[in-house]
């Protein structure tokens, strides 16, 4: 780190995202410092960042006083202050109550709050002040995610000279559910700010090009929208992941050796199934063990040689859905246990933990089946994690219909979570599936990633958005 640039410098490129790239930290000495956050966004961005000399603007992740902005690994970093009440209002009222869930198809009622709004507003409107002083003229601005919605309008209005592109890491809704947000012509006019709005799926951007057309008589013609105050493109970038870098810990001896230690320390089953989740709604954990408990109780499944591992990573706790989940899911594990296992022998191996991206690998290094059910998600990186980590083309996983990732990973053994019948006979069709079976598969979903990673995704973004340093790939 160090103090940088000095103050009135000006930036080329600019990020935009809830959270800045690093994480608070103690090193050694117990000196407090900043660590750079695991996560894939981080990751694909760094790069370009440092190499662009970049700054980024985001919350550090504590409510009241905001660090100075400062260096970090080469690049700018800019906290953003938010209050206590800030920290309800915009982050986990409007944010994660109201917009998280109707994004991902109401799969758990939205909540609406005028309060919030009015934090999401102000919060949004500092953002946008933030990008307006550090942007250089002309220069691109890259704004991420459901929490910035109505930053690239504002930034529009106080630098019009800007190149502003969008992306959103979750679904967009259809038309339907979209319109029963309060704050729908706002969010709308703010993400129409835009040169460019990118989506995870077809369906998002189909879902945001008719409803600028429903709304605000836009009118559509080749992936462009016109409206009022411009015109917006609208295109999809499926997110990836850092393949390589995810391969490259597939054959670290060290981590090969964790896997086999982790299968013995489950004993030794035959069939090893594994979900790595936030604990989140969306996310389906409830169908993927209820569907698992009754291929034990049908004898479909025999407790004796299967085995679940169920990462849960702890997530938004303060907030009441959350919790309320954690203690169905919880109850739910229990039960299964309780019926099925045997001293020593979980049937359930429940871990409300987070783990660094070693450990993860040889989980995914470990497991059989790989069990991604999300009832509604933008892409799902766990699932394009744990192919690329398959560096010998075995493995099967089992994904959602309802993963951003299902348009990608077709050849994977697909299913509708709702569907308990479906997802019971998927899972143990997954679970039989031999080795040639499980290469004729994988190897497929394994060269369409190592063709599209995550650089390829950030490359093609920037290009479209018309950074002379990224052509569109072809
Ligand atoms: C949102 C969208 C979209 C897992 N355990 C830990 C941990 N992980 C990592 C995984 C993976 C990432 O977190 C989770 O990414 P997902 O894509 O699966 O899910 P969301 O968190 O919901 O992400 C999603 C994504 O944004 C990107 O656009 O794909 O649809 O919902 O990389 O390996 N990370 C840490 N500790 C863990 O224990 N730090």
């Amino acid at each position: 780190s160090g103090n940088g640039p000095p103050k009135g410098h000006r930036y080329d490129l600019v990020v935009l995202a809830n959270r800045l790239p690093v994480d608070q930290a103690t090193d050694p000495d117990g000196q407090a410092c900043w660590r750079r956050s695991p996560g894939g966004l981080v990751t694909a961005l760094h790069p370009i960042m440092q190499s662009r000399a970049g700054a980024w603007i985001g919350w550090h992740g504590r409510p009241g006083a905001a660090p100075k902005p400062f260096n970090h690994d080469g690049i700018r970093l800019h906290p953003i202050e938010l209050s206590a009440e800030e920290v309800d209002g915009y982050y986990e009222g409007q944010s994660n109550a109201t917009i998280w869930p109707l994004y991902h198809d109401a799969v758990e009622q939205p909540v609406f709050d005028r309060r919030w709004r009015q934090a999401y507003h102000s919060v949004n409107h500092r953002f946008a002040a933030a990008a307006a002083q550090l942007a250089a003229p002309g220069a691109l601005v890259w704004v991420h995610d459901y929490h910035l919605q109505l930053v690239p309008g504002m930034l529009r209005k106080l630098r019009p000279d800007l190149r502003i592109g969008f992306f959103l890491h979750i679904p967009f809704p259809p038309v339907e559910l979209f319109c029963q947000l309060p704050m729908r012509d706002d969010i709308m006019r703010g993400l129409l700010g835009s040169d460019l709005v990118g989506f995870q799926h077809p369906q998002g951007t189909t879902n945001f090009a008719r409803l600028a057309a429903h709304l605000l008589d836009a009118e559509l013609a080749d992936g462009v929208i016109k409206h009022e105050s411009g015109v917006t493109a609208a295109a999809t970038f499926p997110i990836s992941i850092d393949v390589a870098g995810q391969q490259q810990l597939a054959t670290e001896p060290p981590i090969r050796a964790r896997a086999d230690e982790i299968r013995r320390e489950l004993g030794s089953p035959r069939t090893l199934i594994l979900g790595v989740d936030r604990l989140d709604y969306t996310k389906g954990i409830e169908h993927r063990l209820t569907a698992y408990g009754e291929l034990l109780a049908d004898g479909r499944l025999d407790p004796a040689q299967t085995v679940m591992v169920q990462v849960a990573v702890p997530s938004r706790q303060r907030l009441d859905q959350y919790q309320s989940l954690r203690e169905r899911v919880e109850t739910t594990v229990s039960r299964i246990n309780g019926r099925h296992a045997g001293i020593g022998k979980l049937c359930v191996h429940y871990l409300h933990q987070s783990y660094d991206r070693e450990e993860l690998a040889a989980l995914y290094l470990a497991a059989d089946v790989m069990a991604v059910t999300p009832l509604r998600d933008g892409m799902n990186l766990v699932a394009k994690e744990y192919v690329a980590t398959r560096t010998d083309g075995t493995g099967a996983l089992v994904l959602s219909e309802f993963a951003g990732a299902a348009a990608e990973l077709r050849q994977a053994w697909m299913v509708n979570p709702h569907n308990l019948e479906a997802l019971k006979d998927t899972l143990a069709e997954a679970a039989a599936a031999d080795v040639a079976e499980q290469r004729r598969r994988m190897e497929p979903m394994r060269s369409h990633l190592r063709r599209y990673d995550v650089n390829r995704w950030a490359a093609a973004f920037l290009g479209q958005l018309g950074d002379p340093a990224s052509p569109e790939p072809s």
